[in-house]
Parts: structure tokens; sequence; C-alpha cells
């Protein structure tokens, strides 16, 4: 227990002495510190001493507690987890992560690409996900996107690409998004991006939270079982509550109403117990397999659809437990693609090996030195042994003379160090397709030049309204194109290759001639759409790991109100009380109820679907009051299930609250519609492109 006794200084500041068991505040070199409110000085006004190794050491640490930020995904949030392997696949992998029953400690972190450490949770943006298993064979990370495919075919084009998405270099805007002059100058002029311009134009990039967005490894890497006979692999994370997104007015007004949405939603489900869950799955396929398809399994602009190899479910992964420190584990967790076990192994895909390099490189600049494997978050949970040695902020103090191999020292009696194994890689770099030596030469496979097929089977695999959602998401993007006018049409000419109806549609939103469609390097095919491409013939009508917010004023109903949130906690949701007062609101039975929100700082985005329970009273103070009607109003806008008291209908008028299968009264109708977003609505509330 800590025990404190408080005493007041010279200038009434308060020192706490330690006593009984409270640790006694040091120096970082273990010496006490009797004072830590006032530095050493020569007098009671006189000037400060140079000889105040206490107030030098705390302002000298202080100043270096920043390092530098990564490079792109530098924002991001963390947790520890555990992977239990529940499927037998060791016909396809000797990997011990994957043994049936198997448990295995994980960290994850999410990211989003482009902002900054400080950036907000919600622009349009890829999200980082990002597995570190500690195996009992070492750490396998599994460093993916919530998007299966990648902008770029090979490597070398990564700098490019960062350089143009990230804020302009001169003007140092805008941060943490893709909608200006330089990301689409670039885009428009590397066809091979347009795939992934469709995803990242979808509602996949707006995922409601880190909790319901799919994973992907997005390389093929391939999977070795004990007889060294390989498979190709590609890993998917199926996440347990379903898929969700946003829609784009409802992110924009995330981002004012709490910069933080994902990071808090996270920690808030872990922290009162509704640990987050995802299936791993994966897509298991030979040479003759690859060797049959209109791509190339090698390359990242390009996925697999589930129809032709469905999605094997081998194990579930579960979050359950914060991070004690974000500093120490979320920013100093360092993944690397490098980082395979035993039965998992890399293919040629050129994007792929390059970043075999550039993890461990970016590491030692970020952490400061080749020994960031020793940080705890990063340290393997089984034994390591090697001959490496030295370096800065060695934490380790080998024994004895054996730090060369080989040697004979075990001879004298003495410690001779670790040997190899050949449970190591042995069997493990088995080749899987024929072709993969061959002159040295900087140039692209043939197979690799169809950039528009996919393009288009992702596109014809959305419903109407997800269409509707990415023809006008390229033209808010390219609204936001300033200068370069010729930039625009660029993307245009190349949708043509896609999909002439969005290109129209595309053209058209934004009030510019259709230009000529885009000279292709290999003419597009149709593929057979796939309807796992799209999130709404994916969506679990489910109100689990939701939340319903809940409008209260003077005067509500208690017992309505506490049926509504007997209701929505029944169904796994969370009930948050939003009145004018965070001190509450007196109910119909005279009782306060406490709010969890005021109604200014809690606006209705932040939830999933809103209960309105007022009285006349009540009703009639909310219709003066603004955040009340654009509680209803931008509910109905963002196509939640609004449920309310007979008394509150003169705010949802006011709000322009129409009558649709998404507006109900407070029974179970309001429950069973709250499990769904109503799309149908959005032509009566938005004209989209
Ligand atoms: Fe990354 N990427 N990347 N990336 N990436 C980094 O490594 C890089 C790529 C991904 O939460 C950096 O530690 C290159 C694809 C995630 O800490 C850096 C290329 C995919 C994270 C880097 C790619 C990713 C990173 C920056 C092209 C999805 C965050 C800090 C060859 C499969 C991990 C760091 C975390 C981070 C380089 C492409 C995912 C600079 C050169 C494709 C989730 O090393």
């Amino acid at each position: 227990m800590t025990d404190l006794k408080t005493s007041t200084g010279n200038g009434g500041e308060t020192h706490q002495q330690a006593s009984g068991d409270a640790p006694v505040l040091t120096t970082n070199h273990g010496v006490p510190v009797s004072d830590n409110q006032n530095s050493l000085r020569s007098g009671e006004r006189g000037p400060t001493l140079l000889e105040d190794f206490v107030l030098r050491e705390k302002i000298f640490h202080f100043d270096h507690e920043r390092i530098p930020e990564r490079i792109v995904h530098a924002r991001g949030s963390g947790a520890h987890g555990v992977f239990e392997a529940t499927d037998d696949i060791s016909d396809l992998s000797m990997a011990a992560v994957f043994t049936k029953g198997e448990k295995t400690e994980v960290f994850v972190r999410f990211s989003t690409v482009a902002g900054g450490a400080g950036s907000v949770d919600t622009p349009r943006d890829v999200r980082g996900f990002a597995v570190k298993f500690y195996t009992r064979e070492g750490n396998w990370d599994l460093v993916g996107n919530n998007i299966p495919v990648f902008f770029i075919q090979d490597a070398i084009k990564f700098p490019d690409l960062i350089h143009a998405v990230k804020m302009e270099a001169d003007r140092a805007y805008p941060q943490a998004g893709s909608a200006h002059d330089t990301f689409w100058d670039w885009a428009s002029l590397m066809p091979e991006s347009t795939h992934m311009q469709l995803w990242a134009m979808s509602d996949r990039t707006l995922p409601r939270s880190l909790r319901m967005m799919e994973g992907f490894g997005v390389h093929t890497f391939k999977l070795v079982n004990a007889e060294g006979k390989a498979s190709f692999v590609k890993f998917h994370w199926k996440p347990r509550l379903g898929i969700q997104s946003t829609i784009w007015d409802e992110a924009l007004k995330l981002q004012a109403a709490d910069n933080d949405y994902h990071r808090r939603d996270l920690w808030e489900s872990i922290d009162t117990g509704a640990f987050p869950e995802w299936d791993l799955g994966i897509q298991v396929f030979d040479q003759a397999f690859a060797d049959a398809q209109p791509y190339d399994v090698l390359d990242a602009t390009k996925l697999i659809p589930e129809e032709d190899v469905p999605v094997r479910i081998i194990g579930t992964m579960t979050l359950n437990r914060n991070v004690d420190n974000f500093f120490a584990e979320t920013e100093q967790v360092a993944f690397l693609p490098t980082n395979i076990v035993p039965g998992v192994d890399f293919s040629n895909d050129p994007l792929l090996q390059g970043r075999l390099f550039s993890y461990l490189d970016t590491q030692k600049s970020r952490l400061g030195t080749t020994n960031f494997h020793q940080i705890p978050i990063n340290a393997p949970r089984c034994p390591m042994h090697n001959f490496q040695r030295d370096g800065m902020m060695q934490t380790q103090v080998p024994k004895g003379r054996a730090n060369y191999e080989p040697n004979s020292l075990a001879a004298h009696g003495e410690d001779g160090g670790p040997r190899e194994s050949l449970a190591g890689f042995a069997t493990a770099n088995a080749a899987t397709g024929p072709d993969e030596q061959g002159d040295k030469l900087r140039i692209r496979a043939e197979t690799f030049a169809d950039h528009y097929s996919q393009a288009r089977l992702f596109y014809r695999s959305q419903d109407a309204h997800e269409q509707a959602h990415i023809a006008s998401s390229f033209v808010f993007e390219l609204s936001k194109v300033g200068v370069l006018d010729q930039v625009p049409p660029r993307v245009v000419a190349n949708l043509r290759n896609v999909d002439e109806d969005l290109a129209k549609r595309v053209a058209d939103g934004l009030g510019i001639d259709l230009p000529k469609k885009a000279k292709a390097a290999k003419e597009p095919i149709d593929m057979a759409p796939s309807d796992a491409l799209s999130i709404h013939k994916n969506m679990k009508p489910t109100l689990e790991g939701r939340s319903v917010g809940i409008l209260i004023a003077d005067g509500t109903d208690a017992a309505e109100l506490d049926a509504v949130i007997k209701a929505v906690e029944a169904e796994k949701a969370r009930a948050i009380i939003v009145a004018p007062k965070v001190g509450g609101a007196k109910l119909s039975d005279g009782t306060v109820r406490k709010a969890d929100g005021q109604l200014a700082g809690s606006p209705s985005q932040i939830f999933d679907a809103v209960a309105i329970i007022l009285s006349d009273a009540g009703c009639k103070a909310l219709l003066k009051e603004g955040a009340a009607v654009q509680f209803a109003m931008d509910a109905f806008g963002h196509l939640k299930a609004i449920g309310a008291s007979a008394a509150a209908k003169p705010l949802l008028d006011k709000a322009g609250v129409e009558a649709d299968a998404g507006v109900t009264d407070l029974g179970k109708a309001f429950v069973a519609a709250a499990k769904h977003r109503f799309y149908d609505r959005e032509p009566n509330v938005r004209t989209l492109a």
C-alpha cells in the first residue's frame, strides 16, 4: 500500500515523503531524491547550480523522450492476446504455432498509414494489421493490412508512393489523407495501383472499429511440411463481430467528435471484457493452380477470389489484455516480415522481397540500436542463444569466452556456446516453382501486366450502394486536387478500363468531359464477381460489440429508459446515456439518472444506433438545442436506426427524420432495427455520384 506523508515547502508546494511500503523516489542511478519540487540553488533567490544532478538528469531524460516515429503507420494502437490453433494442418506446415490446441501469445498493432503519430483515427486510409506470434520456435510476424492487395508490384516504388501520399513536401499538409495533388498525380501515372485505388475509395478504408476489420497477409507465402513439401498460402483474419464500416460523412464527423475513436474503442472493449476475436484462415494452392490463373500469384496487386480457393479456418486470436505502457509496448514493438518460423516461408513476390530488407533497417533508425530485439515487447519468449555480441544498449551479460564458432572450449570444461540444429530451416527453403532462378534482369514478368481485371472484379462484386460510395469517393478526392488539372482526367481515363459506368459517374460528379480511355498494357478480362469482396453482402445483423446512444432529458420515462437499456445489454451491446448535463436528468419517477456523456460532447456519430426518450416538456426544451437536433439529424443521415418515444416526434420532425424501416418506437422493433444500417435511405439524404 502506498503511504505518503504530505508536508508543505517554503513556497507552499506539496512534498510527498515515502513511508511504509511506498517506494523511495530515486535518480536513474538509485540515489534517493529528497525534494522533487525545487532545484538546487545558491541562496533562496540565487542562481541554480550546475551540480544539481537531480535536476539535470530529469531534464536530460525528458529532452530525449521521443524517438523517430514510423515513416509509415506512425499512428497505431496495440493489445496483447492469444492465438489458439484449432485445426490440424501438419500435412501443410510443420510450424508449432499451427499444432492443434497450441496456444501462442501474440501482440497486435493496428495503424493508419499516412498520418503522423498524433493524427486522428478515422481518415480515409488503409489500416495496418500487424501480429507478432511469440511461438516456441521463435517469433513469427504477420505484418498485414485490412485490404488484401497493394498499390505497387515492386518494392522499388514504395518510397515514391509514400512521398506522394504523405503531406506535401513544401506545405506540410494535408495530414493523414490521400485527397491531394501529389497522391493522385502519382496514382494516375501508375496503372498498377488501380485495383488498390478502388479498395481505398470503398468503405473498407472507413472501418467502424478495429474489431470489425478483416486482415490480410497480402503476399503469397509458403507453408512447408516436415517432408519439405511446400504449398502456396494467403493468410486472412476474419473478425468474429463481422466486417463493418462507417460512411464518409460519418467518418468526417467522427474526426471532430473523437480523435481517438478507434484507440478508445479497442481499449474500452478489452477493459470491459468484450475481447475482440478473429479467426485465422488460409487459402492454400499449388503451382498447378497458380499456373492456371489469369494473374500472377506473386503479384501483390492481385487477390485470389475466395470462390476459387475457399478460406479454411485454422485458429482463433483473442485480444484480452491492454498494454501497461503505450511507449514501451505499442511504440517500441518492431515488426519484421523476416520473422518467420520453420514451416512458413517467403515467396518470390517482389514487393515482399523488398520488405524483407526494409523493416530490419528501419528498426535500427527508430529504436537506435541493433539490440532492439532485447526490448521486452520484441524479445522471443523461447530461449535465444547465438554469438552476436555487444552493440549499443546491450542488456545481456554473456559469460565466458565463447563468442565465436566453431570452438573447442567445451573440451576444456568451458561453455562452448550454442550449436546449429536441423530443426531449423534445412527443409524450409523448398522451392515451389520451376522458374525461381535465371539471368540477372531489371524486368517485370509479362504475367504482371494486367492492371484492370481485378479492379473490375472488385467493383462489380459490390452492391449498388457500395458502388455509389466508391464513385463518390473518387469525386471527393479528385475534387481536392488543386492546380494539377491534368490529373482527374487521367484517373478517369484509367477507370474507363475498369468500368465505363464508374468512369462516367466520376466524370459527371467532377463536371468534366469523359476523357479518352487510357491504353492498357494488357486488355482486361471479366472475372466472375466475388461476394466475399463486398462488405454489405457479409455484414452480420448483430448489436454485439456495438453501442447505442440513448438521449434523455428531465422528465424522461424511467421505465421506458430501463427497458431500452435492458434490451440493448441483452444483445451484448453498450447502452450509453446522453443528457444535456453530465450530472444527469430528473426522470419521471423523481430519480436522477447520471449521464455517461454530455450532449454537446456525445454526438450520434459515435454510436451505432440511437434511442431518443423524451417527455413532452423534455422535447420542448431540446427543440432549442442545436446539438439535440443534430443528434437526430446525423443518426438519420448516417443511416442508423432511431427508436423514439412518441413525445420525441417534434424533435425528429425538426431534424428532418422521415418515416422508414429504421425509424421505430422503443419496443422490440428498435433492437431489431439497431442491428442494421439503412442504406436504402441514402438517396433521400444525399446525392451520390
Ligand atoms: Fe510496410 N513498412 N512496407 N507494408 N508496414 C513499415 O516498418 C515497407 C507494405 C505494414 O505496426 C515500416 O516498422 C516497404 C505492405 C504495417 O509497427 C517500414 C514496403 C504491407 C506496418 C515499411 C511496404 C505493409 C508497416 C515503417 C514495400 C501489407 C506497421 C515502420 C515493399 C502487407 C507495423 C516499420 C507496425 C510498417 C516498409 C509495404 C504493412 C518503413 C518498403 C504491402 C502493418 O519498414
